[in-house]
């Protein structure tokens, strides 16, 4: 398992552009929409939804076709972030996303049980993610880099909050979520700074998710 994990690690390739976020509520479902979405996606991101609905053993059958990002927002003190990050990992996990509020030593507890392969969530992209993750969000983004994780999760729906970002967490990757329906748009987020766009229900609630995936794919690569 160990190999699997290194190698999975390392080949989420940048070619599309485009992360799936798989927010369906059956591995069916889950299984369809990846297979249809799979040549216009560089790796997969699964919730709490999919999950809870599918059980854990999603992230290994995901695993297979793509690299997957367990977005678990993990958030609690150092010894139970590490005890969930070596599940999602165990279970064939590329890289998990954690929140950077609970503090330093608990971000970097992600990190070394992921093998630095971590992004912390910063301002987050709703509305509400100005209530308070917006004031906060450069020294998220300052833990990121203190710990040696991966990189950042920063808002499709406020580019210029990426390029912000982007000052303060120099080459570290930055995924960007709410591009879509909640607003973004994938080549604002890209030329902002953003290495990948997350994309979730504009593709898995369209009546065409390759074809729904191909337009985001292309406008991705219009724009850089
Ligand atoms: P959608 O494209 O359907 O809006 O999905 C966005 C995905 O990104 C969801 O899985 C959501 O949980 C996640 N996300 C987000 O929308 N904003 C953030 O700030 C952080 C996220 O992880």
């Amino acid at each position: 398992m160990q190999i699997v994990l290194l190698v999975m690690v390392c080949t989420m390739e940048k070619k599309t552009r485009v992360i799936l976020a798989l927010d369906v509520t059956s591995s069916e479902e889950a299984m369809r929409v990846v297979d249809a979405a799979k040549n216009y996606v560089d790796a997969v991101k699964t919730n709490w939804p999919l999950i809870l609905s599918a059980g854990p053993q999603i992230i290994t059958e995901l695993s297979s076709v793509k690299p997957v990002i367990c977005d678990l927002k993990i958030a609690d003190i150092p010894n139970t972030n590490r005890l969930i990050v070596e599940q999602a990992m165990k279970r064939g996990a590329s890289a998990v996303i954690c929140h950077g509020f609970p503090g330093e030593d608990s971000v970097k507890s992600c990190v070394d049980a992921a093998g630095g392969s971590v992004f912390v969530v910063t301002e987050m992209s709703h509305p509400g993610g100005k209530q308070f993750t917006a004031a906060v969000a450069d020294k998220l983004a300052a833990i990121a880099v203190a710990v040696g994780a991966r990189g950042i999760v920063a808002p499709a729906t406020r580019a210029d909050r990426i390029a912000d970002l982007r000052r303060t967490v120099g080459n570290l990757e930055i995924i960007s979520p709410g591009v879509g329906v909640q607003g973004g748009k994938a080549s604002d987020a890209l030329r902002a700074g953003a290495d990948y766009i997350i994309v979730g229900r504009t593709i898995y609630q369209s009546g065409n998710p390759r074809d729904a995936a191909r337009k985001i794919a292309e406008e991705a690569r219009s724009a850089i």
